[in-house]
């Protein structure tokens, strides 16, 4: 189905992000709510322009500073992710990053074992959350998401989990763990509860959190604890929802401008 595609069509990216999800649904790695999530991404993704927004820029710095400043950070993979961006996944968790661990809404027979087979395929040493390794709990989750491993997301300073519902954000940010994640709604729980939001579309949002991982790990410590300190995230997405408005303002002075 991808390489029906024509790589000249205007909306050849969007359009192959949809068909790899598509796939993904139809071999049992994605949930099929999975479609319903990356509908709404995608028309997200396009009132913003479908590119990566100061604001987004400075939530990946602090998105590696708080990665690279954790002691054992994490990098929660669920089947959207495992779908779209396995590469970035595991070349994120070599930078330091995070331990992987899969971790899903719909935690149907199967899916775990899948999704760790295509980290794995593309370099991933260990996944953890696969099978009788998501042996812990998160208190006061009643969803599949509440099993987690307790060598990864339980034993956790920071976990990245792009893409997530807003009550497991709540559960994690309650802990006391540091949440990072990607969610191109800005008005969305899951964004407005995470320490660090990034409104990006994660397949452009990862290959530049990986490249910025590597930049601020050179610096030392006490510099990145002071900067990681002067970061708002309240503020960033007060910026996502400015750059929303001004833009629609602009297209609309145009379409009556002609
Ligand atoms: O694989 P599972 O079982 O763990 O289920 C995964 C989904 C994504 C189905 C589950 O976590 C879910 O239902 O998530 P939500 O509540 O639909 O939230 C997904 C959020 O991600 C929404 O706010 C979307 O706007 C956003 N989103 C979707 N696609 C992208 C995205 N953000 C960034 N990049 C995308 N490509």
């Amino acid at each position: 189905m991808l390489k029906n595609i024509p790589p000249e069509h205007p909306r050849y990216q969007s359009l192959l992000q949809r068909e790899t999800l598509i796939e993904a649904v139809e071999n049992g790695v994605a949930a099929p709510a999975g479609l319903v999530a990356q509908g709404r991404g995608e028309a997200m993704d396009y009132l913003f322009g479908e590119e990566t927004l100061a604001f987004a820029r400075a939530a990946i710095r602090a998105a590696a500073l708080a990665m690279s400043l954790a002691r054992h950070p994490v990098v929660s993979v669920n089947g959207n992710v495992a779908a779209l961006c396995p590469s970035d996944l595991v070349a994120l968790s070599k930078a330091g990053g995070g331990i992987l661990e899969v971790n899903l809404f719909y935690r149907t027979p199967g899916r775990e074992e899948k999704i760790e087979s295509i980290l794995k395929s593309f370099g991933a040493s260990e996944v953890l959350g696969v099978g009788s390794d998501a042996s812990a709990s998160i208190p006061e989750l009643l969803s599949e998401r509440r099993r987690v491993s307790p060598r990864g997301i339980l034993a956790s300073d920071c976990v990245f989990v792009p893409l997530e519902d807003g009550d497991r954000t709540e559960a994690l940010a309650a802990l006391g763990k540091t949440v990072v994640t990607v969610d191109l709604n800005p008005l969305s729980r899951t964004a407005r509860r995470a320490a660090i939001t990034i409104v990006d579309n994660v397949i452009r949002a990862l290959p530049l959190l990986c490249e910025e991982l590597a930049t601020v790990s050179a610096l030392p410590e006490n510099v990145r604890r002071a900067e990681l300190q002067t970061y708002n995230n309240q503020e960033i997405l007060a910026q996502a929802l400015d750059y929303l408005t001004d833009r629609m303002a602009r297209l609309a002075r145009g379409f009556r401008e002609g």
